[in-house]
């Protein structure tokens, strides 16, 4: 990124990294931070609210509850996350004429943040170089004006980023299409799309196949490519207690977390003062991008195990009755180089055969992955490979057993179920027609990256964010701030500042908002909203907190509002109706939306409800053929010539993906900066560099521009061998807009291929 960062490079602390992780919170790392910036009855009405029935959910991850709620069910990072949002600390008035967007352009996202929570709508005229405030009619009208004066509803886009409630989400997406435009982009285009295409292809649904509750009942699980210790902390918890039930536990990964080697929970004498819980049985230190060949060659193991013993491998009866494909795997992997699978993973035959006794001797699998897998080229068909090793034994659709997505965002999948996608299916678009009768377009609309691309080439003139932070969040940092600077009017609706409020359109409107911690009043008295977890769990959501400001409106009331500027004359929605009582809009929902009948009755029930998932649920699968998919998957190397590394762009401990809380990352060891990059020690030598010199990382790609980091600080790390990482959003510029995942059009964040030079 192209802001100073507060933090400079040379006063980077680098200490051993941390062989154990805490999930749920110690006394010290999550009360203190929350205690010192809210104050302690703030805090403590926020934390006790989180994650309980009558309470908000957390805003950090997608982990499900566990029907069984502990008074702090929550983690470090979860009360970090709290705190961030409810803290009392406002963006004065004067902010606005003090600091010029030329200025706002320098400061660091963590400088942003602590600016402190967006208490008045401000506008950016042309011409000018300063927001000022607005009353809200007024910014609604102008959004309403510019969007109606525009030659096709395609030349608007409209973001979401996770955070956005079900009822929030589904009135948005209407509104985008009553408006007349399918642009609906979010982040779950560079999050897990990968996951929704592989798995909507070979079982129909693109989501998690088990429930909580089968963590606890597996033999084995795998996790691939995810950082829980950090990222999921409360997923710590189910791994210990599954562990505590007899299941073995294997880390895919190239770098030892924290969080997957020993676990030691607060909450537990044994956590507090004994050696914890060794996560896992067996960790395999993948090389970057080495996930697909790893897979197809436990497979092949287990179909040869099959032809040494035959009829006593495979799960027979389910392949026959719920799968096609068998023979095609077999006769592909019967192919399978083990040369080119030792290449790509890094890893030795003994290993591989260790994770395949491992899998065959398991009547019960459960694999979990995240960004490790769903940010490469390769991603979707490393997915798919992933459903075949479980179909060949049957994992899916039985207790104990499935594919389990992690999702990142707190209700980014709730979001997708309520319609914010670019391609939402014809049945979907029908429902919507029948419910409110206009007819919503029916051509796919921009994903992230399309819409980046639509700005730059001058096709899309108004933006348009329900929360998050594109321009940050997104590949090549550079062609995005020059795409969005192109357009017309930016809107950003938010909580709190960070880079996409200074990379602005020639004109632009910050609208903030409540955030999930404030209790929502509306004419008919406080609103609760509903959200999804990453186990298709429903549940409701309340905040608990006052208001850190009377001029905040909810989402909920920023898009029916929205919607009444643009589109007052031309529907018969009732858009006001909506915003003075929630229960309205979950009304429609439980039309349009399978799964969700009755749903205002149900969601007030103690423990929400789970959506229906028919191979979860009954071993349907709804495909075409109405099978699950055993699929062909070609290999192909990721070339890495001499002198390159493959970088992985990862998650500190203390961010939440482009909110900066600190800079340190506890667990890797490093302290007061972020401008590092990890690499093992021998490639270091190997290099001819230096642990603890600057370098500059350039990567390499076929168009030739150099995109450089410049003054990062090497550190020797126990990464796999010729694998690099460095923290997203800063190694953003070093990625291409154009090299995203095949099929699903995720920016590759992970195997970069990088050159590192000594900085001048
Ligand atoms: N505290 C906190 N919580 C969060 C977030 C946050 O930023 N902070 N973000 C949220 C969001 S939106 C998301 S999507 C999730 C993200 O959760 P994660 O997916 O855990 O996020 P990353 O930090 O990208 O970590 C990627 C992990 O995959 C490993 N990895 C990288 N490449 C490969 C590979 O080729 N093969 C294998 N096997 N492993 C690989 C890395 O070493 C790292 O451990 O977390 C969510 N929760
Ligand atoms: N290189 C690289 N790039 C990546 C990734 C990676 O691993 N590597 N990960 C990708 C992933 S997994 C994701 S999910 C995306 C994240 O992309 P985004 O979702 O766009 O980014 P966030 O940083 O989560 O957004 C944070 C902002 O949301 C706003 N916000 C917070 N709470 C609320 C709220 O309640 N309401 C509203 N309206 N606004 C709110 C605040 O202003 C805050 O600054 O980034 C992706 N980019
Ligand atoms: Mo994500």
């Amino acid at each position: 990124m192209s802001s100073v960062d507060d933090f400079n490079e040379d006063a980077i602390e680098v200490s051993r990294p941390r062989t154990w992780a805490a999930g749920v919170p110690g006394v010290t790392h999550a009360m203190g931070p929350a205690f010192r910036q809210m104050g302690v009855p703030r805090s403590l009405r926020a934390l006790t609210a989180m994650n309980q029935r009558d309470g908000f959910d957390c805003m950090s991850c997608a982990w499900p509850d566990p029907d069984h709620r502990k008074t702090f069910e929550f983690c470090e990072n979860g009360a970090k996350a709290a705190t961030w949002e409810a803290t009392p600390v406002t963006v004065p008035t004067a902010f606005w004429a003090e600091n010029p967007i030329s200025e706002l352009l320098t400061k660091s996202e963590y400088w942003l943040g602590m600016q402190g929570r967006l208490v008045e709508p401000v506008y950016k005229p042309a011409g000018s170089e300063h927001y000022r405030p607005i009353t809200w009619d007024a910014a609604f009208e102008l959004v309403g004006d510019t969007l109606r004066g525009l030659d096709s509803p395609d030349q608007a886009a409209f973001y979401t980023s996770g955070r956005t409630s079900n009822e929030a989400a589904f009135l948005y997406q209407l509104f985008v299409r009553a408006f007349g435009t399918n642009n609906l982009p979010d982040c779950s285009n560079m999050c897990h799309e990968s996951t929704s295409y592989a798995m909507l292809e070979t079982v129909g649904i693109g989501k998690s196949t088990i429930t909580y509750a089968d963590f606890a009942r597996a033999d084995l699980i795998i996790i691939m490519g995810q950082n829980p210790g950090s990222n999921h902390p409360r997923m710590l918890t189910a791994l210990e207690e599954a562990k505590a039930a007899g299941a073995s536990v294997v880390a895919v990964n190239p770098l030892p977390e924290a969080g997957l080697l020993r676990y030691k929970n607060p909450q537990t004498v044994r956590g507090v003062i004994g050696a914890g819980t060794v996560i896992a049985d067996q960790h395999l230190q993948i090389r970057l991008g080495g996930d697909m060949a790893l897979l197809q060659a436990v497979s092949k193991r287990v179909l040869d195990a099959e032809a040494a013993r035959p009829g006593t491998v495979l799960d027979h009866e389910f392949l026959r009755e719920h799968c096609v494909g068998l023979d095609e795997l077999r006769s592909h992997l019967a192919r399978l180089d083990d040369a080119a699978v030792a290449a790509a993973t890094g890893l030795t035959e003994s290993e591989i055969d260790e994770l395949a006794d491992r899998y065959l001797r398991a009547e019960k699998v459960i694999i979990t992955w995240a960004m490790g897998i769903t940010q490469h080229k390769k991603a979707v068909p490393t997915i798919k490979e992933i459903i075949n090793l479980l179909l060949l034994r049957g994992n899916i659709g039985k207790p104990g057993a499935g594919a389990s997505p992690i999702r990142g965002h707190s209700n980014v999948q709730g979001d997708r179920t309520m319609g914010i996608w670019e391609r939402m299916p014809t049945a979907f678009l029908d429902a919507l027609e029948r419910e409110f009768g206009f007819d919503p377009p029916r051509a796919d609309g921009l994903d992230s990256v399309g819409a980046i691309r639509a700005m730059r080439d001058g096709r899309v003139k108004v933006w348009i964010a329900l929360g998050g932070n594109l321009v940050a969040a997104i590949s090549d940092s550079a062609v995005a701030e020059a795409a969005i600077s192109k357009t017309a009017l930016s809107v950003q609706i938010s909580t709190k500042l960070n880079r996409s409020h200074a990379v602005v359109g020639e004109q632009a409107l910050i609208l903030p908002t409540l955030g999930r911690t404030e209790i929502d009043r509306q004419a008919t008295g406080p609103q609760f909203v509903s959200v999804e977890d990453t186990v298709c769990a429903v549940h409701s959501s309340t905040g608990r907190l006052e208001p850190v400001s009377d001029r905040l409106l909810s989402e909920v009331a920023i898009v029916s509002r929205l919607a009444r500027a643009t589109l007052e004359t031309t529907t018969s929605i009732d858009w006001a109706g909506f915003e003075n009582d929630y229960d309205g809009i979950r009304e429609h929902i439980a039309h349009v939306i399978p799964g969700f009948a009755d749903f205002n009755q149900r969601i007030r029930q103690q423990e929400g409800f789970s959506l229906p998932h028919g191979p979860r649920d009954r071993r349907t699968f709804p495909t075409p053929s109405g099978k699950a998919l055993l699929t062909v998957n070609e290999l192909e190397p990721i070339e890495r010539p001499p002198g390159r590394l493959l970088l992985q762009t990862l998650r500190s401990h203390d961010q939440f993906n482009t909110t900066i809380y600190s800079p340190n990352d506890r667990y890797r060891g490093i302290k007061n900066g972020r401008q590092v990059i990890f690499v093992n020690p021998e490639d270091i030598v190997e290099l001819g560099l230096i642990s603890g010199m600057l370098v500059d990382v350039h990567s390499e790609f076929s168009d030739n521009v150099d995109r450089v980091l410049r003054r990062f600080r090497l550190v020797a790390y126990p990464s796999a061998r010729g694998c690099a990482a460095a923290y997203f959003p800063e190694a953003n510029v070093l990625v291409p807009l154009d090299s995203t995942a095949e099929g699903s059009n995720t920016p590759v964040s992970k195997a970069v291929l990088v050159r590192l030079e000594p900085s001048r």
